[in-house]
């Protein structure tokens, strides 16, 4: 079982001829960032920062530390970090000695830990002890990791796999997203040029570090390759974030569409100085066009919409798009060579302008899963089946309109209907179950659990405390149980999901 899959070798030798794929590692990459701006702060928390070349001997020592504990090129590490120095360090140690992170995040718990270890066959789960769940995983932890002397590894080449990433995938378990050091690499600086970052840009990492949008988009990595400062938030919420940005002089930061809303709100009557932002990018989720508008009269800066995905494709709106493209579309493709296809439920490409579902293969645009889970994700021409309902316009923006997989987007936090189904059919009282989201005006979308009990039915409370018993991610818990005596049934004996979705609307309007 191949842990990637290549892309064709004519489609590679493209991207290197295009100078897409430099032929450059993260450790390689990084010792050239300390050779440009040494001295600089790279990444600032709470009261400790660190230059480049302090992140990168730090990188260096860590990294013979870790082999001291028999770490070795092709291994697997789940990482959980907070957004903290530590989590750089972590992670450029692993790259130099191409053990791959597993970047698992904050909000996970005993069971995606250990369905990460798992799948991945982790030697190790690195954590902070706060974090730490029960695991089989020999744990390493942040506060005790072993620096020693920097000797020459057998470091990764540029065309091997440098991290796994998870998927917000519809299918029941989280898959894992093999991302290359060229391919990563393309992303990460064609995004901090697309964004104009520089070395005057301080970037507050909001969100999770580990997540795609935070750490490539072009987030913390952009940042480091611009020259610029990282501001570790442990929060995104204001009163963590508004301090840090008047005390480090923020420029730019991501959030994504409820966070957006909550700082919006508290920006209308802080004390603190906000002066300094000129960019906050809005991805992850579907931003409102009327929230769009209030970012520059309130926040005083400019909105950049972002839709991508861990698997590859990230899409932006420019510095000189006009307002109402930037307001009401989610950007296009980092890439000329980014290939989307808008197609109908055969396959074949809808009229200019029609909603159909998005399919793209690119040079950062993976071609399969880790260990080939979920070949159906792929076309046979190897073009992603994002999931996503798009139209494209004439000026060449996606717009985001639906979804064609059953995937619930809970504010960017990604719920997997099956994964928390299969949790519901494990309590003795419940029959059967079925997940759908309902609207939100502040989360976009929540989650419904639908339970038909097989006896006395069990309360609402009693099934949410259940998930959570379950080890999952707070996120993942119904924020709604329905008990119900049975499903409406499609023709062919399935449960409707869209009769669900139709009766829970209805009992919303209902006031019920
Ligand atoms: C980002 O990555 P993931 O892997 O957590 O989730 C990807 C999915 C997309 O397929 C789409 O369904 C949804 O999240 N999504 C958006 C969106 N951005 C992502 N839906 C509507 N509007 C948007 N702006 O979420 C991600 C990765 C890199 C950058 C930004 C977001």
């Amino acid at each position: 079982m191949p842990d990637f899959t290549p892309w064709p070798e004519q489609e590679a030798a493209r991207y290197r001829a295009l100078g897409y794929w430099r032929g450059q590692t993260f450790g390689a990459w990084l010792r050239e960032l300390a050779g440009k701006h040494g001295p600089r702060v790279a990444v600032v928390a709470g009261d400790r920062g660190l230059t480049y070349t302090e992140l990168d001997h730090a990188a260096d020592r860590l990294a013979a530390g870790l082999s001291g504990l028999g770490l070795r090129r092709g291994d697997r590490v789940v990482v959980q970090l907070p957004n903290d120095i530590v989590f750089l360090e972590a992670v450029f140690a692993l790259f130099r000695l191409g053990v791959l992170p597993v970047f698992a995040l904050p909000a996970h718990r005993e069971t995606e830990i250990a369905h990460l270890v798992e799948h991945s066959d982790a030697t190790a789960y690195l954590t902070t002890r706060e974090l730490e769940v029960p695991s089989k995983a020999r744990v390493l932890h942040a506060d005790a990791l072993p620096y020693g002397d920097p000797g020459t590894q057998d470091g990764p080449q540029p065309g091997d796999v440098a991290f796994l990433q998870l998927s917000g995938g519809s299918t029941g378990l989280p898959k894992l997203i093999p991302r290359t050091h060229d391919d990563y690499l393309y992303s990460v600086r064609a995004s901090a040029g697309i964004c104009g970052l520089d070395t005057g840009t301080v970037y507050l990492c909001a969100l999770p570090a580990a997540h795609n949008f935070p750490l490539s988009s072009p987030g913390v990595l952009g940042v480091l390759h611009a020259g610029g400062r990282v501001v570790m938030a442990p929060r995104p919420t204001p009163d963590v974030a508004f301090p840090l940005i008047e005390r480090e002089r923020v420029t730019v930061t991501a959030l994504v569409p409820p966070l957006a809303l909550v700082w919006l709100r508290a920006a209308a009557r802080t004390s603190h100085d906000l002066s300094s932002l000129r960019l906050l990018q809005v991805g992850g989720a579907k931003l409102a066009a009327e929230t769009a508008r209030q970012v520059r009269p309130v926040l005083g800066c400019r909105l950049q919409q972002v839709f991508g995905m861990a698997e590859g494709l990230v899409n932006y709106t420019r510095a000189d798009d006009p307002d109402d493209i930037v307001e009401t579309t989610q950007g296009r493709p980092i890439s000329p060579h980014d290939e989307l296809l808008v197609v109908d439920p055969a396959g074949r490409p809808v009229a200019p302008g029609d909603v159909g579902e998005l399919l793209t293969r690119g040079p950062y645009t993976i071609r399969g899963y880790y260990r080939d889970a979920d070949p159906a994700a792929f076309t046979e021409d190897g073009y992603y089946r994002t999931g996503d309902l798009v139209r494209l316009t004439p000026s060449g923006h996606l717009v985001v309109e639906g979804r064609a997989k059953d995937l619930i987007n809970r504010g960017g936090e990604k719920v997997s209907p099956e994964e928390v189904e299969s949790h519901l059919l494990e309590h003795p009282a419940v029959l059967d179950a079925a997940v759908v989201e309902v609207p939100d005006a502040y989360l976009g979308e929540r989650t419904c659990a639908f339970v038909v009990p097989n006896g006395p039915p069990p309360s609402a409370a009693e099934i949410r405390s259940f998930v959570r018993s379950r080890g999952l991610a707070e996120y993942k818990v119904p924020d709604r149980v329905e008990i119900v005596a049975a499903f409406p049934s499609t023709g062919v004996g399935k449960t409707s999901k869209r009769e669900l979705r139709a009766a829970l609307r209805a009992a919303v309007r209902g006031g019920q």
